[in-house]
């Protein structure tokens, strides 16, 4: 099968070359895609090199699917261009998530709403794509009400230059900046730009995008984002309300079999999820599992995922494969 990958050359998109050759996705020939100023550059895919053509040119080339990772601007223009030419898009960026007319999928939640029909598919953002992982189980038998998360995501989140800005804080190098402020041995309470609800555009993503992939509004969300120098993964303290009474044992069972979660959950033993442990993995790492003891039927939680591979590329990949699965691909 003939694959396009759009913005090949950036952070996201070299995972996604890797993901996709590291879960055998039957690529025959890979359509590398970037900007301008990238065309002609090589990429490398199971050890063949690739040139990087143009959007006209990936379009020309008939991929049966792109995936994109190359902003919201740039996929709100070519996507639909890709998706006319009959080409399935599955895109990570923001453009279309909460568009009503596209489906916003987490394969592990609801992959069941993917039809014939959906040429522009969602991914959603890395840090509700680990949380709704682990909450599917848990609402499913105890039904959420509240959702309070606190986050603390790595620098991958925002690309290359902000690796390059704490490894160069890290040396005492000046270089350019991705954040206003220093981010090593600092932490940011601002991901993305702030919303007239004080809030920013990172927290309101959490908020919407849940309840849309878990298919129910009565969920009630809410975040506060924060960045941490960190570079393996996106941790989040997750405090749950329930409309029904949980049993600590039965939500350690629920989540240990659950698809794509590993439960690491043993105070005895010091264990529980870390972003070091959790780097270049595709499960979602949930421990720290205790109740508030401040009210009834509610649950605090600790959840990390490497927010690069199950916070875009395989879950974008996975996509891809449910596609495949049900012959939409
Ligand atoms: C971040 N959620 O970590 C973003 C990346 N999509 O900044």
């Amino acid at each position: 099968m003939k694959v396009a990958v759009v913005g090949a050359t950036g952070l996201v998109g070299t995972k996604m070359l890797q993901v996709l050759a590291e879960r055998n996705f039957p690529v025959t020939e890979l359509v590398p895609v970037a900007s301008e100023r990238s065309v002609g550059k090589e990429v490398e895919f199971k050890g063949k090199k690739y040139k990087v053509v143009s959007m006209a040119d990936g379009i020309a080339a008939k991929p049966a699917v792109a995936i994109f990772s190359a902003g919201g601007s740039t996929s709100l223009e070519w996507a639909p261009k890709f998706a006319e030419a009959g080409i399935r898009v599955i895109d990570n960026s923001s453009a279309w998530r909460m568009d009503p007319t596209k489906k916003l999928v987490v394969p592990e939640v609801n992959a069941s709403v993917l039809t014939g029909n959906d040429y522009i598919i969602a991914n959603p953002n890395c840090s509700t794509i680990q949380m709704v992982v682990a909450l599917q189980p848990l609402h499913a038998r105890y039904k959420i009400k509240r959702v309070v998360v606190s986050t603390y995501q790595s620098v991958t989140g925002t690309g290359k230059k902000a690796v390059d800005q704490l490894f160069n804080e890290r040396k005492g190098v000046k270089g350019d900046m991705a954040y206003k402020y220093q981010i090593d041995l600092n932490v940011i309470p601002q991901i993305d730009v702030f919303l007239d609800n004080g809030y920013t555009k990172e927290e309101m993503k959490m908020v919407n995008e849940t309840k849309k992939i878990m298919q129910d509004d009565s969920i009630r969300v809410t975040a506060t984002t924060v960045r941490i120098p960190v570079v393996g993964g996106h941790s989040e303290s997750v405090n749950v309300e329930f409309e029904n009474d949980f049993d600590l044992n039965e939500v350690q069972q629920l989540l240990s079999a659950a698809p794509g979660v590993i439960v690491e959950n043993n105070d005895a033993e010091l264990l529980y999820p870390m972003p070091l442990n959790a780097h270049e993995r595709d499960e979602v790492f949930v421990g720290r599992l205790r109740r508030d003891e401040t009210q009834p039927k509610t649950l605090n939680m600790w959840i990390v995922s490497d927010n690069l591979r199950k916070g875009a590329a395989t879950n974008a990949v996975q996509i891809a494969e449910y596609l495949l699965s049900k012959s939409i691909l």
